[in-house]
């Protein structure tokens, strides 16, 4: 049974880079690393249809299932397996199906509001704030949105003005303060460099105290 040793929390906006850099720290951490988008904990839509849907307000807190992501982290956290729900984006709604994510020594958390919650705020042990100019992320938003996913382009702008930007003012950026780190630029590869290191010592150390653990209690036993 693995207890997980290390919880990072990424928070940051909207298009800050913030699934590269819980990608480029964990890199070569290996197989030990579970990595847990909050968007998979978009409440579940199935009562509205697609047009309702699509008028949801995906940048406030109260989208999210909250009292789930709470229990699931937990349960990891006592190493204990999750069936973490998915997230569908093209129909704005949980998939049916879920996936069963498995405790291991590293944990990533990441989302707009990673850093949103007192409850899960105190379960990490280093909580990062990727914080990137609002031009640069509307920019990578309509790339990824308009062209990558084929979004009509209106449609990007018309939500970046109506909520991404009023929710990121409101709810997202304050959050910053509750960060241990606040990163500039996603991809800052100082920054970047520094936290892998830091990931790998906490994953190495846990092993040597664990493999001394396992050695006293050899011992003791030997003596006994
Ligand atoms: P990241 N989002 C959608 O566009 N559709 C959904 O069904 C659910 C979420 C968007 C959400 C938010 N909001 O800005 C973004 N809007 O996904 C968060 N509008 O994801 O951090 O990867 O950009
Ligand atoms: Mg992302």
């Amino acid at each position: 049974m693995t207890i997980p040793s290390f919880v990072i929390g990424i928070a940051g906006g909207s298009g800050a880079g913030k699934t590269t850099v819980a990608r480029l720290i964990t890199e070569n951490v290996g197989e030990s690393v579970t990595r847990i988008p909050i968007d998979n904990y978009y409440k579940d839509q199935s009562h509205l249809d697609m047009a309702e849907r699509e008028q949801v307000n995906y940048d406030h807190p109260s989208a999210f299932e909250w009292d789930l992501l709470y229990e699931q982290l937990s349960e990891l956290m006592e190493g204990r397996a999750v069936e973490m729900p998915q997230y569908d984006f093209e129909i704005h709604n949980r998939k049916s199906e879920r996936e069963t994510v498995e405790p291991t020594d590293v944990i990533i958390l990441e989302g707009i509001l990673a850093l949103y919650d007192e409850d899960v705020n105190e379960m990490l042990d280093l909580r990062l704030y990727v914080e990137t100019d609002a031009d640069v992320r509307i920019l990578r938003r309509i790339q990824r949105d308009a062209i990558d996913r084929g979004r009509d382009l209106q449609g990007v702008i018309d939500q970046y003005l109506s909520t991404v930007k009023p929710m990121h003012e409101q709810f997202i950026e304050p959050t910053k303060k509750h960060a241990d780190l606040i990163i500039p630029e996603g991809a800052n590869s100082v920054a970047v460099t520094l936290l892998e290191e830091k990931v790998q010592a906490e994953v190495e150390g846990d092993e040597t105290r664990t493999w001394e653990r396992d050695a006293i209690e050899r011992e003791v036993q030997e003596r006994a």
